[in-house]
């Protein structure tokens, strides 16, 4: 399968997060991609290219656009107040439901848009965010034009945004707007099957009332890691989209054995959709050594975890999300896609 790598995700970087009140350097490090890329070229499993520019046409199709623009301008309007660290917000409107009033001071903007303080913006965000974005369009169309499967080596990761908020590292909707896209090419269906760690709150807000996407997320138990407010059994999508959303959430601990069981409840649920393309968003913080997370998956699992991918309907379009084990990163994620095509 073809990949799609842009480096200007290389001017996402010097920004910072909170743990407690300490501030630390971000876990989402520019090295995750390059380490995804090497491994891709290492595994020889096809061509590794730039993505077109499809514009904003296809961002807008999933976000709306007084957030593109927002995310576009934020970093010019931080710098009027604060020239040197990133911009970052520090009041929410939670448990206030989304305000009719957007503020004027970007300092509220970057509340206004956002759920947690896990995005901070630095020069190179939006372009950096605008491309992760095309790599999955581009991937998408590749599909379109009848590739059986395509991997977007998307940084910075999408799963966390939702239409109108940025969160977890995640800007624009990479996944989203990739099943998006392939329902524009005519599959009345398309399933995103989420494989991160953490659950893909975005994503699932996204379609949650829609029924042509059906959205499909194993992750640690919401009671117990982020994104906390998001990813219960019971939730399930609501009007149209009533069932068109599943997620298996998982304890702290799980190793491979109830993972794979998991999967394969996650893979029949894809089946039943009668989905005709699937996105995966593929994290890999799921790995035992991954520095924020708490299951015990092995590099060898995600071998296993690939050769049972091989049974999703295709086309399948690979979204990488999640995985911050530096040194294991771009083998973990590869050997993913390793096992898919060789099964
Ligand atoms: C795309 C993605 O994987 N985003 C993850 C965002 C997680 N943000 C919250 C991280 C909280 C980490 N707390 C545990 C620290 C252990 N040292
Ligand atoms: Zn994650």
């Amino acid at each position: 399968m073809d990949a799609w790598y842009s480096d200007h995700h290389l001017g996402h970087q010097g920004h910072t997060e909170f743990f407690g009140a300490q501030l630390l350097p971000s876990f989402e490090l520019p090295v995750r991609a390059e380490r995804v890329r090497d491994a891709y070229l290492m595994a020889d499993l096809g061509r590794l290219d730039t993505p077109d520019d499809a514009g904003l046409a296809p961002i807008l199709a999933v976000h709306e656009a007084d957030y593109v623009e927002f995310l576009r301008g934020a970093w010019e309007a931080w710098r009027a107040i604060d020239r040197k660290h990133p911009a970052l917000g520090m009041v929410w409107h939670a448990g206030l439901g989304m305000p009719k009033e957007c503020p004027r001071h970007i300092e509220g903007q970057l509340g206004y848009y956002s759920m947690d303080a896990g995005c901070a913006i630095v020069a190179g965000t939006w372009t950096a965010a605008y491309w992760s974005a095309q790599c999955a369009i581009t991937a998408a169309d590749a599909l379109g034009r009848g590739a059986p499967a395509a991997f977007a080596i998307c940084r910075p990761p999408g799963h966390h945004a939702a239409a109108r908020t940025m969160g977890g590292y995640c800007y624009l909707n990479n996944a989203a707007i990739a099943a998006e896209r392939l329902r524009g090419q005519g599959h009345a269906r398309v399933a995103v099957l989420d494989i991160d760690y953490h659950h893909g709150n975005g994503t699932q807000a996204i379609f949650w009332r829609r029924d042509d996407v059906f959205f499909v997320s194993l992750h640690a138990d919401p009671h117990d890691d982020y994104p906390y407010f998001s990813g219960h059994a019971s939730e399930r999508g609501e009007g149209e989209g009533q069932g068109a959303t599943l997620n298996l959430p998982l304890p702290a601990g799980t190793a491979a054995p109830q993972y794979l069981a998991a999967l394969d409840q996650a893979l029949d649920a894809v089946q039943a959709s009668g989905s005709t393309a699937v996105v995966v968003s593929l994290g890999v913080d799921t790995f035992e050594r991954d520095p924020i997370s708490r299951f015990l998956l092995r590099e060898g699992d995600y071998l296993q975890i690939g050769r049972r991918l091989a049974r999703l309907p295709r086309p399948v379009l690979f979204v990488f999300e999640g995985g911050y084990a530096t040194d294991e990163v771009g083998r973990n994620a590869v050997a993913v896609l390793q096992a898919f095509e060789g099964a």
